[in-house]
């Protein structure tokens, strides 16, 4: 009956098969057949039950993202839902693969859920900045009640099949080929006889719910959003469902979807959510094969990507000079999963597995059966050049040799092999098991197959990959240290590292620049500039003092006892000031605008510098690493989305006043940015 759904009739039983690839959105091409197979089957008295399934990979996995912002064509899903509720005889949503968003408020529409045991289930709107928004916020508490639909509702998890089923979100879990399952499931259903209630009149879950228990989590849950809306709305909307009578909390829940899906918020979350899938799209086709991966460097860097690898499932050969650094590499690693152990999100069985997937070396010759090998050695190019020559020797022909540097000139690493063709750049944050971004640094005679590659195994163990050109810091600490650079003329000039801080939080990130910096390791940020013939004055004298941030209980901040609270310090203060009068700077009252000014602004200017030059693809692709490296707000969209938001004309104004008053190159405006301002866009011309 359309491309996109069809019926068959199993004896009484009717089943409808969305086939809208590649996830079975709910896009209006399927809800408009959808809507008319589910009234002509409702008036069909030769049907006796009514099965909702999905062809291909999974059930539907929500609305249609790309709808979001237009005009809605009718009929929407909330008609749909409505006209589901009014059939008398029973109806099954066969649930495989993931039900998520509209997908889960579809089936929610119906009588009975049956899953596949590997099925998800779940209402990631939030993610989106959204709410459910075809009453999902409303259905939901009344099967698994409100606090645990609460919990789903504002993290955006899926639930398995199983707790799905314990929880009463399912009524069957199946093994096996779903759809014949759910056929005879609804046959079943449907010969004891209903009536059959909808989820709209029934209230089980809502009974017995704690009202101060459910308001204390949501308050709970509110500060936690740091200033996201989305979370507050759907906390608010599954209180509705407790509180008002079914129609009022759904009229509700649609006057906060409205709202939100308007804001500039979903528009950054909606923005982000394309990105990431956008900046790991690669037209190269081939691919090499990867069973075993070599990491050389057991330190905390390489220990976390060992660890990433095996978590993706990959074995790991890991590379030390010393029995004794290995050990010491391997016995953090065993602590790192006893920890997980501990928080219960890994079970002893689990770690043992993993455990079992590291193979110990201090011999080059161990490194030869492996496809892909990633040094993660001391930052110092004589360093990297040695290993690269070593691999020369042991690694198979076809290896890809990779470098976690996160500064150097990787085309010159490259010029230490024969094989620069294999020579990629995977940078890594730290802690590399946990963090999900990977900066892909494609050199210049990287072969487009080793890159494909390695794009491809960045999401197989569940990393955000971004494939960037090479320059000092790549894309994203580059622009951090263009951030960076005016964070100590600010404090010369009068303001605290508690007022700057606070300004970037007040913004939406999770800390400010010298939490973060106490945070790292002021030793890093001090290493680094001596090795390059730089200075800045505050935080060398502070780790001249011995004030490497949190791992000294001293940096800019103080922390007492072991505390990761940062607590001001009068003698980083008064060294401020101490610094000031000896360059003979006043101090003066500096405004919050400022701060913003001087900070975030050059960030965008260097942003625009790096897609000028081709560092980075799309202006999107700096959106995601800045989102997903360094803790840019998601509500704001990255740099270069807010760039737009804040106006790119203000932006440039701003720029040219602090260039004019300081002559400082960070604030010269770049060419890309100052059409940015003129035309609205990041394309570059021709
Ligand atoms: C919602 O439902 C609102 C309602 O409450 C209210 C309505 C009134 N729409 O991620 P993948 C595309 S909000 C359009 O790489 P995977 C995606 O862009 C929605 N397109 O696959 C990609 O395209 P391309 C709530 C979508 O196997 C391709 O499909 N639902 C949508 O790694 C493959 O995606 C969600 O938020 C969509 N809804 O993961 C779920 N979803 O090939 C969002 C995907 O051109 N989706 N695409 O790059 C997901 O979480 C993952 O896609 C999923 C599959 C887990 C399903």
């Amino acid at each position: 009956m359309s491309d996109f759904l069809r019926i068959n009739l199993d004896g009484d039983v009717a089943v409808i098969t969305i086939d809208n690839p590649p996830v079975n959105a709910l896009s209006f091409h399927v809800r408009e057949p959808l809507m008319q197979a589910l009234v002509g089957l409702r008036d069909d008295a030769s049907v006796a039950a009514i099965v909702i399934a999905c062809a291909g990979r999974t059930f539907v996995a929500g609305a249609d993202i790309t709808e979001f912002g237009k005009p809605m064509q009718q009929p929407d899903l909330r008609a749909i839902v409505e006209t589901l509720e009014t059939i008398a005889k029973p109806t099954v949503a066969a649930i495989h693969g993931t039900a998520l968003g509209g997908g889960l408020e579809l089936a929610l529409g119906c009588h009975f859920r049956v899953a596949d045991a590997g099925a998800k289930l779940g209402l990631p709107e939030v993610k989106l900045g959204l709410l459910p928004g075809g009453g999902g916020t409303v259905r939901l508490p009344r099967l698994v009640g409100a606090m645990k639909a609460l919990k789903m509702i504002v993290s955006g998890a899926p639930i398995g099949a199983a707790e799905a089923h314990g929880a009463g979100l399912v009524d069957a879990v199946f093994e096996g080929d779903l759809t014949t399952h759910a056929v005879n499931f609804a046959r079943e259903i449907a010969r004891k006889g209903g009536p059959f209630t909808p989820v709209r009149d029934r209230d089980d879950g809502l009974k017995e719910t704690d009202l101060a228990a459910l308001d204390a989590e949501a308050a709970d849950l509110a500060r936690k959003a740091r200033g996201l809306e989305a979370p507050v709305a759907c906390a608010l909307s599954v209180r509705n469902a407790v509180t008002l009578p079914f129609d009022a909390a759904l009229a509700a829940e649609r006057a906060l979807f409205v709202k939100l899906v308007g804001s500039d918020q979903s528009r950054a979350q909606r923005h982000l959510f394309f990105a990431e899938r956008e900046a790991a799209r690669i037209s190269a086709k081939d691919k090499r094969r990867i069973a075993r991966v070599g990491v050389i460097g057991a330190g905390t860097m390489g220990g976390g990507i060992a660890m990433a690898f095996v978590n993706g499932g990959y074995p790991v050969t890991l590379l030390e000079t010393s029995r004794e650094a290995l050990q010491r590499g391997l016995a953090t690693i065993d602590k790192n999963y006893s920890v997980s152990v501990t928080r219960g999100s890994l079970s002893e069985d689990a770690k043992r597995q993993r455990l079992a997937q590291f193979k110990g070396s201090t011999d080059y010759a161990d490194l030869a059966d492996c496809d892909l090998i990633v040094e993660a050695v001391f930052e110092d190019m004589a360093v990297k050049k040695e290993v690269f020559g070593k691999l020369e020797a042991v690694a198979k022909p076809g290896a890809i040799l990779a470098t976690n540097t996160s500064y150097l000139d990787i085309n010159e690493i490259a010029t230490s092999t024969s094989r620069p063709q294999d020579v990629v750049g995977l940078h890594f944050f730290s802690p590399a098991n946990v963090m999900k971004l990977l900066e892909i640094v494609r050199a210049q005679r990287t072969a487009p197959d080793a890159l494909a590659t390695v794009v491809d195994l960045a999401r197989r163990i569940g990393k955000v990959a971004v494939v960037v050109g090479v320059c000092h810091g790549f894309v994203g600490n580059r622009m951090l240290a263009a951030r960076g650079s005016e964070s100590e003329a600010l404090l010369l000039e009068g303001a605290t590292p508690r007022q700057i801080d606070q300004v970037f939080t007040d913004f939406g990130w999770p800390m400010g620049p010298f939490q973060m910096g106490d945070l790292a390791g002021l030793d890093i940020g001090w290493r680094n500039r001596k090795a390059r013939g730089l200075t800045a004055v505050i935080a060398d004298t502070l780790c001249e003092q011995g004030r490497f941030g949190q791992k000294t209980g001293k940096g800019f901040y103080l922390y007492d006892n072991g505390s990761r609270t940062p607590v001001p310090d009068p003698k980083v203060e008064a060294l401020i000031r101490a610094k000031a009068d000896e360059k003979g700077i006043a101090p003066r009252a500096i405004s919050a605008e400022e701060i913003t000014e001087r900070t975030l602004y050059p960030l965008i200017n260097e942003g625009a510098k790096i897609l000028e030059e081709g560092i980075a693809a799309r202006a999107s692709d700096i959106d995601v690493v800045w989102v997903n490296g360094y803790g840019f707000p998601v509500g704001k969209g990255g740099p270069m989305f807010w760039a737009d938001l804040e106006g790119a004309a203000r932006i440039v104004e701003r720029l040219e006043y602090w260039h004019q008053r300081t002559g400082k190159d960070v604030f010269r405006v770049a060419p890309l940015l100052r059409r940015m301002a003129e035309t609205g866009s990041w394309e570059a011309e021709g």
